[in-house]
């Protein structure tokens, strides 16, 4: 049976849990489209991160690779649609890695785009009555630096496999020591990362409506 992989987070920053991990470990084994859901949990540490996760693809032989974590602060989903080849950590990683303004590949590409199809996926979870949208950056943390490695991997392979990253907000019981932060419901992260399974097994052409900001 053909595999999708997705990824979440251990727990960093002083949280006790990643919804990115609690989120992806409840769809482990689901079957969306005729394919398996296979999860991993990623470290947040700097290369470590990218070495799980593409000693993960090479053993899976995934058609569709989602990883996703935790964006703690912002109020929908989002799908990223740019990683940029640097790293500018705000705060340690969890081994106490903090580079800052270092390429995450040397003499690599500025930016990588991701090859999931952002668009049809954000209509589609608010159709869902799921708040989504498209993110212009991943930040540049742990989880960019992840998104960059994963789509720097998927370039250089023979295979086609599409790929990308999906940041989640917090759930309630972390926003609770947040005050004023938004939270969304286990439940609600789910259906939303399955619906983003889905539309990246069966859609080949990405929705041609914007997804676009102003500054
Ligand atoms: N979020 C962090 C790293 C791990 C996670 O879940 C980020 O946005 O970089």
């Amino acid at each position: 049976m053909k595999k999708i992989l997705i990824t979440g987070f251990e727990p960093f920053g002083g949280e006790l849990i990643n919804p990115a991990l609690v989120a992806v470990n409840k769809l482990d084994g689901k079957i969306v489209h005729g394919c398996e859901i296979v999860t991993r949990t990623l470290p947040v540490v700097w290369q470590k991160s990218i070495q799980a996760l593409c000693q993960a693809i090479d053993e899976i032989n995934p058609i569709v690779v989602i990883t996703v974590g935790q964006a703690g602060g912002r109020p929908d989903i989002t799908i990223e649609r740019v990683a940029v080849n640097v790293d500018d950590y705000r705060i340690p990683d969890n081994e106490g890695n903090q580079p800052i303004d270092e390429p995450i590949v040397a003499g690599g590409p500025v930016g990588y785009l991701s090859t999931l199809p952002l668009k049809t996926a954000v209509i589609d979870m608010r159709a869902k009555g799921i708040p989504a949208s498209v993110s212009n950056t991943a930040g540049t943390f742990v989880c960019n630096h992840l998104f960059y490695g994963l789509m720097h991997h998927l370039n250089a392979s023979a295979n086609y496999c599409r790929g990308g990253f999906v940041h989640i907000p917090y759930l309630p019981e972390q926003a609770a020591n947040h005050p004023g932060a938004p939270s969304m419901s286990l439940d609600t992260i789910v259906a939303a990362l399955t619906i983003i399974a889905e539309t990246a097994v069966t859609f080949r052409k990405d929705a041609k409506v914007t997804g676009g900001t102003i500054c």
